[in-house]
């Protein structure tokens, strides 16, 4: 008796949505960063902080990725800087068909920077392509310096990684060398920046590199 297969990708629609949103914010000029990272490991409080360090230099807009509540995107508004919320009903990451959603109502023609913080999970939102033209994989010193050996995945596809929340370090375990390396074993040329939402210069490193990542065409 023959058995007969039947496959197709559960990313298959996933990626089609996905490469159109880059076809269009290529079309459009705009840089889009996909942001990820465990629940509460400090992706709003980066976004609050790097905002007003960047907006003299681009037009930014944010997406912000929850499976409820409007409380993202109330602090992202604060800062007077276009905002959707997508909420995922109970689903653990965005996927490239809800951004498309959020594409559509943007003002495109006047945005540079679209910044996407994706659901808190360090796990699932790694998975899913967005069209995104970079990743930011978040990791606070209070999750512990293990994480990067147990959620691979997400420091590996990161074109950055930021280590947040350093002004507690002494109150943790957390020894950055120890999660460098971890890092480093994942690939040896990732990049890592170390930040506090109480130091805006170490924030100012971050902003750096998005400068040099950005469209301005
Ligand atoms: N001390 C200190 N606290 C921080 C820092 N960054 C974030 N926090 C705190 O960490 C908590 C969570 O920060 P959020 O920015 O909401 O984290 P998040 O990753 O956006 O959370 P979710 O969207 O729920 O996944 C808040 O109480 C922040 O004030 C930091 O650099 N230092
Ligand atoms: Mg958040």
């Amino acid at each position: 008796m023959s058995i007969e297969v039947l496959r197709r990708s559960i990313f298959q629609n996933n990626d089609r949505a996905a490469q159109e949103n880059r076809s269009l914010l290529d079309e459009r000029g705009i840089t889009a960063v996909n942001i990820m990272g465990g629940a509460g490991c400090g992706k709003t409080t980066l976004l609050e902080h790097l905002i007003p360090q960047l907006r003299s230099d681009f037009a930014v807009a944010v997406l912000e990725g929850d499976l409820a509540t409007t409380k993202d995107a109330a602090r992202i508004a604060a800062l007077d800087v276009p905002v959707i919320q997508l909420l995922t009903e109970g689903g653990c990451h965005l996927t490239a068909t809800l951004v498309q959603e959020a594409l559509a109502r943007l003002p495109l023609a006047e945005i540079d920077l679209l910044l996407i913080e994706n659901v808190g999970n360090p796990i699932c939102p790694a998975n899913f392509d967005l069209g995104e033209h970079l990743r930011v994989a978040v990791l606070s010193v209070t999750e512990g310096d293990d994480k990067p050996a147990k959620y691979p995945f997400l420091f590996k596809v990161a074109d950055q990684v930021v280590i947040t929340k350093v002004d507690l370090i002494a109150l943790t375990d957390f020894d950055r060398e120890r999660a460098l390396r971890a890092i480093h074993a994942l690939d040896k040329e990732k990049g890592v920046l170390t930040v506090s939402k109480k130091d805006a210069s170490s924030i100012s490193q971050l902003a750096d590199w998005l400068r040099s990542h950005v469209s301005t065409s």
